[in-house]
């Protein structure tokens, strides 16, 4: 009687062993989520603030040309960005921290995730003159 017992009692430790090891390998918190709809010419945000810490960014070109998506850290107004010094038809990029890394044609979508810290971001499309036209929108990190 006593074998199946101990039997009984080391598969219980092994399901419990699985249950604790189950439960740690689970994703750990995700993190801030947005998601940023391109148009073509508008940036939309689902959310307009979200926490710090790693942020994944979901970017969707939902409009009919190639689109992409700069994320600048900056105090200036999302629509008051200046235009690049070299190229009148790009906004500055001063204060990036990260972006789409190709062109999202019409109809694709990506995820990226940065770190982000506390403070004010506005998130643009840089394609040529797609930030005049009014593809920028402000973000909030908290
Ligand atoms: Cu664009």
């Amino acid at each position: 009687m006593e074998v199946p017992l101990m039997v009984r009692l080391t598969t219980l430790a092994a399901a419990l062993l699985l249950v604790l090891s189950a439960c740690s390998s689970a994703p750990a918190a995700t993190g801030g989520q947005i998601t940023v709809s391109l148009s073509d010419h508008t940036v939309q945000l689902l959310q307009t603030s979200v926490p710090s810490g790693p942020v994944t960014i979901t970017v969707k070109n939902i409009g009919s040309v190639v689109h992409n998506l700069v994320v600048l850290r900056t105090n200036l107004d999302h629509d008051m960005i200046p235009h690049d010094a070299r190229d009148q038809a790009k906004a500055d990029e001063r204060g990036k921290v990260g972006g789409t890394t190709e062109q999202l044609k019409a109809g694709q979508s990506v995820q990226i995730t940065l770190v982000l810290s506390a403070g004010k971001y506005v998130l643009i499309c840089n394609e040529l003159a797609h930030y005049q036209i009014g593809m920028h929108a402000p973000l909030t990190v908290n």
